[in-house]
Order: C-alpha cells, then structure tokens, then sequence
C-alpha cells in the first residue's frame, strides 16, 4: 500500500470510504437519542468542544525501572516530539495544547519552538519540572529530595529550576506550571513529616510568588514511588491544604495514576470541585498504581465516573470551576501515537457519556434512597454507545473517521523509523 501525508486531502479521501456507514449509525443512534429527549447535534458540538492536552514526554516509549525497550522512530528533540503531537492533533482534533516537561524539552530558541507549535495550530499550555532527576554538571543531587531537602542550598537550586520552567513557560506562551516532587522517605524516621511539609511550603511559595499573571500552579500527589515508605505530597487533602496556604492561584491536580488502587477518585474529584481547588488533571489509567495504562483501558466506567462528577459541575456552572484536561501516560508496549490517539477518545467518550445523565431523575432517586435507579441512571448513559458521535465530531473538524486506521495506513512510523535512525536519543519517555 502506497504511504501517504497525513494532511487534510488525504485524511479526507481515507474518510470518503467510511463516511456512509458513519452517516447511517449517526443517524440510528440520533432517532434512540431523540426517544430519551436528547438531541444528538448538541452532543456532537459537545465532544468537538473537547479539549485535552498531549505530554510531550508521551510520544517517546517509556521503561519501567527494570528496561527501556525503545520502539522505531521515536522523536529524538523537543520539534520532533511536536511533529509526533501534531499526528494525534490531526486526526483527533481534540489535541492542540501540549504539556512540556524541563529540562527534557529545554528549547534552545523558545520563540522558535513556539513559532514551530503555532504554525501547526498547536500551543504549549502547561510546564512541569523536574526535580526527580539529577542533570548533567548538576552542583546538588536531588537523591534526598528537592523543594523538601534537608538542606537549603538544595531546595534553592529546586526553587530556580522551576522560576525557570515559569521564565520559558511565559516565552512559549503557557500558562500553567505543575510541580511535582518525588520528595519522601523509604524507611520510617528518615523523614520528620511535619517539617518536611515546612519545607516544602516554603519553596513553593517561593516559587509561586514568581507566577506569572493569569497563571495557574498545580500541585501534584502521589503517594508512593519513588519513595516507597512516604511521600511528602502524598495525598489530595495534603494537597488541597497546600493550595490554600499558597493563595487562590494555586490548585490541586489529580493524576488518576497516583492513587491506591480502589480509592474513590470520583469522590476526591467532587471534594475538590466543592472546595474550588481542582486545578487538572493527569489522565491516565492503572491496575495496580502509577504503571500508566492508556487512559479508559482497564476501568472505563471509573474514567465515566470521573466525568460525572465534572460534567454535574460544568452543568450547574459551579463559580470558578475550569479544570485543565491533560494526559500524562508512559507507553511502554504500544506505539505511543496510538495510544495517546486512543487515549483522547477515550476521554471525549467519557465526557459524552457524562452528558447523557439524565440528572433530574438522578435527583429524583437520590432523594428518594432510590438505588437500585440511582445505578441504573449512571449505567444507561455509561452503556450508550457514543461512538458515532465522536466519530462524526472528528470528522467535521477534518480529523479521521477511524485514527487508528488511517494513521497505520499513511506509514507515517515507517517514515520515522527511516527519518529518525536509532542512536543517540533524547529524553524522549519516561525510564
Ligand atoms: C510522575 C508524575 C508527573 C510526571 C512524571 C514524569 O509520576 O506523574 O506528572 O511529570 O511522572
Ligand atoms: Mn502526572
Ligand atoms: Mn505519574
């Protein structure tokens, strides 16, 4: 099969031969939405509304700590990662921001990187820093931690990596900055917690007196890894308090990875909805913890659960209420384009989904202990199949009938295996 471009004419002509078969389960799926009083046009301007961001640190194969094993054509600097994001940005749509991780993606002329994103209609939205990691010709290791170390030439070296992950953040044109620190303790007393958390505190402020107008700070938890006994931002109460000793710019974010397993995310969502602090979102999807599955793939229905609660939010226009959506996943078996692809869907079905609640009989059975049909509310809006909608949202908007398919088809990793020779890699993924 001859490769082709994924520009607009191409991607259209693959869409040519799916296009009927999309226009009757459109149409089919219209008459049973209009049965429930629903009005499908109104779902599909939802689901193009959609808009989440892609990491750039996404789009390389991810390791565990064990081995890398790394796949054909990853991108080997921060344009050719914005080449890879462009992919996913044109054939879902829902894409156009990107996540940009320091020093990994350091630009060396930020206006060009910028010029590079903007000319593909995509925008670097968010920054994150890195003080998990020791650089090269690096004066202090972060072995004992960061903006929580001990000793305070440290957490002053961690404080000006992220001022500045704000100074380039503000050059490209972003306008959040997510910090999360693998700061803990392996072995119980190694850490005093209380004032561990001062510490903590203290170079976040600093770091948030430095925040740009208009920008937001996300604060990151996780309660394990790469600590294993504790962590100092180890959970959204933690983090909440945090957010509200720094000032309302500041906000919680939740990786839904970074959670033990059965904890009630949707529940933490909906806390932090009521207490005006939930900044975003790290979407991803896990078994057993932070092994950053792609989004939706082991638990659909947590991932619909999530988007209730946001949905129920958005609805009632809760004051102040403006989440930012981002993926943040590790792609370890599966080609990262594909994934993050899939991943997105994932994320506009739940959303869609979330819109067919119907919430007036949800009230109706919550008021009257009802739950049996409380159940059954959330299950019929979760088992509609909403696939046509997201389908036709994206192919309206000029993206693909079927990503997957189209992008295998183009040969576009096949050109990057054969553009992108293996060698010296960047820090593309995460080990
Ligand atoms: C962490 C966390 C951060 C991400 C790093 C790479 O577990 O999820 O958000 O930036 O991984
Ligand atoms: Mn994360
Ligand atoms: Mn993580």
């Amino acid at each position: 099969m001859p490769e082709f471009d994924l520009n607009a004419e191409h991607i259209a002509a693959e869409n040519d031969a799916r296009l009927e078969c999309l226009q009757d389960d459109y149409a089919h799926l219209g008459l049973q939405l209009a049965r429930r009083n629903i009005d499908i046009e109104a779902l599909t301007e939802q689901a193009t509304a959609f808009r989440v961001a892609v990491p750039s640190w996404g789009v390389g194969t991810g390791g565990t700590r064990f081995a890398r094993f790394p796949g054909p054509g990853e991108p080997r600097s921060v344009f050719e990662k914005l080449e890879d994001c462009d992919v996913v940005f044109k054939l879902v749509r829902s894409t156009p921001g990107v996540s940009l991780h320091i020093p990994w993606d350091r630009p060396e002329c930020p206006s060009e990187l910028r010029t590079f994103a903007e000319s593909r209609g995509l925008f670097i939205e968010s920054m994150n820093s890195n003080t998990f990691q020791d650089q090269p010709g690096q004066a202090l290791s972060y072995k004992y931690g960061s903006l929580a170390h001990v000793d305070a030439a440290v957490r002053r070296q961690a404080v000006e990596h992220n001022l500045e992950c704000l100074q380039l953040g503000l050059s490209l044109g972003a306008r959040y900055h997510t910090v999360w620190i693998g700061d803990g303790g392996n072995f119980p007393g190694q850490l005093h917690f209380r004032r561990a958390l001062d510490r903590y505190l203290d170079s976040m402020r600093a770091i948030y007196q430095q925040l740009p107008d208009g920008w937001r700070l996300f604060l990151e938890h996780k309660p394990y890894e790469p600590a294993f006994y504790s962590t100092v931002l180890g959970d959204w109460g933690t983090s909440y308090h945090c957010a509200r000793e720094l000032g309302p710019h500041a906000y919680s974010l939740v990786d839904l990875g970074h959670h033990v397993p059965n904890t009630n995310i949707e529940q933490i969502v909906a806390r932090l909805i009521q207490f005006g602090r939930l900044g975003g979102f790290h979407f991803n999807d896990s078994k057993n913890g932070d092994d950053d599955l792609d989004a939706g793939s082991v638990k659909p229905f947590q991932l619909f659960l999530v988007f209730n609660e946001l949905v129920d939010a958005e609805r009632e226009q809760v004051p102040g209420f403006d989440p930012a959506y981002m993926l943040d996943q590790s792609h370890n078996v599966t080609d990262p384009i594909e994934s993050l692809m899939t991943s997105a869907v994932e994320l506009v079905r739940a959303y869609v989904q979330a819109h067919l609640v119907d919430r007036e009989a949800l009230d109706v059975h919550q008021t009257t202990n009802d739950a049996v049909m409380a159940l059954q509310t959330l299950k019929q809006a979760f088992n509609t199949d909403v696939g046509p909608i997201l389908a036709m949202a994206r192919y309206r908007e000029g993206g693909a009938i079927d990503p997957v398919a189209i992008y295998r088809a183009s040969g576009y990793r096949r050109r990057t295996e054969r553009a992108r020779p293996a060698g010296a890699r960047s820090s593309a993924g995460i080990v």
